[in-house]
């Protein structure tokens, strides 16, 4: 079975690099770019969607089994496939099956005529029905702003569900015949094209709100069909809820983003002060173990929906540095969101947080995407790679050490089952924690002031310890306190005790 990647990293495709001078970034520039992602340290791409879609993030799908001409073809796709591999890092395809374009053959089918054999892929009601539910309005939810999901279909008596909005129609997994389609979909990118997992869109939808009790049983059968057409394929659902509402996920599905965690790193960030973190974890983990033992905690600063970490933290360096040490040394399996690693900024609307990938200082790199004009992160703001790649005090090498540090020591880089321990220090200004393991235990501890801190060598009550990392220097002498820069982060290996 194929390892289970230490750090990923997802690539919103449009934005990363392009290959073919249209300005727009597509598959051959991510190809061309593996040599970067595996000298970063990456083990593992989660591509935002590549199917043909009427928009520019193509969460709205027309084929499922070809390639938006935008980003290449299906030949383009094995290659980047082939490339990867050879450089030890697997691919995950977005599949995003809670709902097609509203432009897709099988929804042009189905709003012809109730008698068409793809009526039944979608939800269809009148209003007399939508009212005796009870369905005709929703709540928002932190992934859509939808109030009235109900869509008018032209003269139709009955109307289209469509959660997001009416040019996202929902798909109805009561159809068998559906079902059949997206196991053959499944097989097709598995078995055919060779895709190592895949990032499930909306999970926490995939039925509607008046029958979301199904949703749990579908993922439970959907990690069946997946296991019995690959076996050791990778899930990884999108559940942007709390904790509690994500456990039940992990009986079908191998991972889940842990949204909670992404938040509660951006309030410690902005507080500079712990209120509890790893009693939080602990807290979460124990209700997943619930649901599976083997749960695998897919873990992020914030993704293609989220503003950049860099504008939540003010675009403050330190805080970054601080924000990855985070990420980097607690448990789980991270996902970096392409251009964090360089301290990229954006804020939303959506397009803003998906800005083009900054490669050189150049004022007009060929490389770079350009579909849209940058107003967060400009070279003037952001530092572009090219820059940071020889300055050993770059974000970007404060990351690749992280990385490197994260993958080298059994303690840090442990997923299943998730090894973290409370370390208590009595100042919340410092964030404390303890990863045991068999081999050498790692103490972690992050400085989450703006001051320089200092700390006795009895508080950390430890004896032979040996400085892993740290993202200042930092002196180690054993009759002065442990001195710790403003957000700066310090890991120290512990031997386990002689016998
Ligand atoms: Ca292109
Ligand atoms: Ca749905």
């Amino acid at each position: 079975m194929t390892p289970l990647p230490k750090v990923c990293y997802e690539i919103f495709v449009r934005s990363f690099c392009d290959s073919n001078g249209d300005r727009i970034g597509d598959l051959n520039g991510i190809t061309s770019r593996l040599d970067y992602l595996r000298e970063l340290g990456i083990e593992a791409l989660w591509l935002t969607p590549v199917h043909p879609s009427p928009s520019y993030h193509k969460y709205d799908v027309l084929d499922y089994y070809a390639i938006d001409p935008e980003y290449g073809t299906l030949d383009d796709f094995k290659r980047l496939l082939r490339e990867a591999h050879q450089r030890g890092i697997q691919v995950y395809l977005d599949l995003i099956i809670n709902h097609t374009s509203v432009l897709h053959p099988w929804f042009e089918e189905a709003r012809q005529s109730a008698q068409s054999p793809y009526r039944s892929y979608y939800w269809w009601m009148n209003q007399e029905q939508i009212d005796r539910l009870g369905v005709a309005v929703r709540s928002q939810t932190a992934d859509s702003r939808e109030v009235y999901p109900w869509h008018d279909n032209a003269d139709d008596p009955e109307k289209y569900y469509g959660l997001f909005f009416k040019g996202m129609p929902d798909l109805n997994y009561d159809s068998a015949n559906l079902r059949t389609e997206i196991r053959q979909i499944m097989d097709f990118w598995l078995n055919e094209m060779g895709v190592d997992g895949f990032r499930l869109d909306a999970a926490r939808h995939i039925y509607p709100e008046w029958l979301k009790e199904k949703n749990h049983a579908f993922w439970e059968e959907f990690g069946q069909v997946v296991e019995s057409t690959r076996k050791g394929t990778y899930t990884v659902g999108e559940v942007w809820a709390p904790a509690q509402e994500v456990a039940p996920y992990f009986k079908g599905l191998k991972a889940a983003f842990h949204f909670d965690l992404s938040f509660e790193i951006q309030l410690l960030l902005l507080r500079g002060r712990d209120k509890g973190l790893v009693e939080k974890l602990l807290t979460d983990y124990t209700i997943f173990e619930e649901h599976n033992r083997d749960f695998i905690d897919a873990t992020m600063l914030t993704n293609h929906d989220q503003n950049r970490i860099g504008s939540v933290v003010g675009g403050d360096i330190r805080k970054m540095k601080l924000a990855a040490a985070l990420l980097l040394t607690l448990p789980g399996q991270p996902y970096l969101y392409y251009g964090e690693e360089i301290g990229m900024l954006g804020m939303k609307p959506d397009p803003r947080i998906r800005e083009p990938f900054l490669w050189t200082d150049e004022r007009d790199d060929p490389q770079r995407p350009l579909w849209i004009k940058p107003r967060h992160s400009r070279r003037a703001n952001v530092r572009a790679l090219a820059l940071q790649q020889p300055d050993p005090d770059s974000l970007f090498n404060h990351y690749k050490r992280l990385i490197a540090l994260r993958k080298s020591h059994p303690a840090l880089g442990q997923i299943i089952r998730p090894n973290l321990a409370a370390f208590p220090l009595d100042d919340t200004e410092w964030l404390a924690y303890y990863r045991p393991h068999d081999e050498q235990s790692a103490w972690v501890l992050h400085n989450l002031s703006g001051q320089t801190k200092y700390l006795a060598h009895e508080q950390i009550g430890l004896e032979k310890h040996q400085l892993l990392f740290a993202t200042y220097p930092t002196t180690l002498l054993r009759d002065a306190p442990l001195e710790v820069p403003p957000y700066g982060s310090v890991v120290l290996g512990y031997a386990p005790p002689a016998e």
